[in-house]
């Protein structure tokens, strides 16, 4: 199963929390974008972040690989105080290939990465003819205009 996972970071030393993600899927990495510093989406004063996408190939259900993502948010002692707020780590799951499902836990494709530069730019990066949807994410990705999203 081939999953799309966007990353961020933008507590403590976001390169480690970034790494932890790629360390965990090196045997089932298929891709992962460079880093790229992003402004902060969604209206919270906070610092800037830190993103990465990372495409995996794994042997395993959507769930599993869920609470997989989650373990590792919960590794990097992430506190949930604010939504959109700042965070040591995120690990998000946008698109699993051939997978939509809506079950209150996890939605696949991610709702929101249709409005998210830091995920789409990266994403673009590793996979040019990606599609979201059924969508060009690079006509998508267009349509957002510039967002802060910079290619370290
Ligand atoms: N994550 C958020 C909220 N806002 N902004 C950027 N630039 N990058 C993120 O990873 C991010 C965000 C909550 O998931
Ligand atoms: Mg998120
Ligand atoms: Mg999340």
């Amino acid at each position: 199963m081939r999953a799309v996972l966007s990353t961020g970071s933008n507590m403590e030393d976001s390169r480690a929390h970034l790494r932890s993600v790629v360390e965990e899927f090196s045997g089932e990495l298929v891709a992962a974008s460079d880093l790229y510093t992003t402004a902060p989406w969604g209206g919270v004063e906070q610092d800037d972040f830190l993103n990465q996408v990372l495409i995996v190939d794994v042997d395993e259900s959507p769930g599993e690989l869920l609470r997989r993502c989650q373990g590792l948010e919960q590794a990097a002692r992430r506190v949930r105080a604010k939504r959109w707020g700042p965070r040591t780590l995120d690990v998000d799951i946008v698109d699993i290939e051939g997978v939509e499902c809506d079950s209150g836990e996890l939605t696949v494709p991610h709702p929101r990465a249709h409005l998210r530069a830091f995920v789409l730019v990266p994403w673009l990066e590793v996979d040019p003819g990606a599609r979201l949807g059924g969508v060009s994410v690079r006509e998508i990705a267009a349509g957002l205009g510039d967002q802060g999203v910079r290619r370290l």
